[in-house]
């Protein structure tokens, strides 16, 4: 790419932390509205773009600047990040765990070659870079009770492979060419406002909606099968934080994060104090071969000590944000 040793040529400058303006790339999947509007509060409506290759609908266009961004197409990504003079990127676009297995090809291409782009393109530019992680990082010779920061990562689906990647490629980056790399290992997330996108964590999302809607929920995985979890507010915070903490506080580039651990007929049982008539069955499918080598609980006590990381929202909690949430919704 000679464009790029020609802006290495010009000592582009670091990116500036008291006003930056950011890019969210994989912008209207799971995580990005949400945060798009943390951050605008914080730092602008019109210095957080938010990206995607979704065509996006009037509200989203309304709350601040959308654009079409393919991160597979390095030029367009590199002119997006030139044209908006871009501080810090959020870096989103992925398949997720089950949908990575029905494709992979292209999972390959999204998280690994899409993530390629986006990491040169971020240090080439001096960029922040956030890339989120997972619990999906972690295979079954991994403890599992509880998962620390730092031990063995033989993932077994093409999403947690993508994503040992990333963790690696950028705290190399960090390593040897300085880039400003920040990563979190999330568990499985929960929202109620966007829905996630192909996950082995999904059916703690669904629960909610057909306990409002139809009283029954099928699952698809064990009734005792244990992952971490946490809601979209934690998660979105945990972003927010980990962009500020100054870089002498963090000991780690990539820190597991945690706020609670449930099997789904615990999660059952949550619902139902609130819904009694709500009744489940288990299925279990391609999906609980994934579940089984993840973590059971997550030791996030490094990012505890290092920066301060609490999370605020426990199961009851969680029960009770989601139904308030989505009982108008469904009348
Ligand atoms: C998935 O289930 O694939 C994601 C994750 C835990 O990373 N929600």
């Amino acid at each position: 790419h000679p464009v790029l040793n020609l802006a290495e040529h010009l000592k582009i400058s670091q990116h500036d932390d008291n006003n930056p303006r950011i890019l969210i790339t994989g912008g209207l999947g799971q995580l990005g509205l949400g945060l798009a509007s943390e951050l605008r509060q914080k730092y602008g409506k019109n210095n957080v773009i938010l990206s995607d290759i979704i065509k996006p609908n009037k509200e989203i266009v309304d709350n601040g600047p959308y654009i079409y961004a393919d991160i597979l197409d390095f030029k367009n990504l590199q002119e997006l990040i030139v044209n908006h003079r871009i501080d810090w990127m959020i870096h989103f676009s992925a398949l997720l765990s089950a949908i990575g297995e029905s494709n992979v090809p292209l999972a390959m291409r999204v998280n690994i070659e899409g993530m390629h782009n986006v990491m040169e393109l971020a240090k080439q530019y001096k960029l922040k870079l956030f890339v989120p992680s997972t619990i999906g990082a972690f295979g079954p010779t991994s403890p599992r009770n509880p998962t620390p920061d730092l031990t063995i990562q033989r993932p077994q689906t093409i999403y947690g492979v993508s994503k040992v990647h990333a963790e690696l490629m950028g705290e190399y980056y960090h390593h040897r060419f300085g880039l400003d790399f920040r990563c979190l290992r999330f568990p499985g997330i929960i929202s109620a406002g966007t829905e996630p996108g192909g996950g082995t964590t999904d059916y703690a999302c669904q629960i909610f909606h057909d306990a409002l809607t139809t009283g029954h929920h099928v699952c698809f995985l064990r009734e005792d099968s244990r992952l971490p979890m946490m809601y979209i507010d934690d998660c979105l915070r945990s972003v927010m934080e980990i962009l500020e903490v100054p870089a002498e506080k963090l000991k780690l580039r990539t820190y597991n994060i945690h706020a609670m651990s449930f099997t789904p007929a615990e999660i059952y049982a949550a619902v139902k104090k609130v819904i009694p008539s709500l009744t489940i069955e288990y299925k279990p499918d391609s999906r609980q071969g994934i579940a089984d080598t993840w973590p059971m609980v997550f030791d996030d006590s490094g990012a505890r000590k290092d920066w301060g990381w609490n999370h605020e929202i426990d199961i009851d909690e969680l029960v009770k944000i989601m139904l308030t949430y989505l009982a108008p919704k469904y009348g």
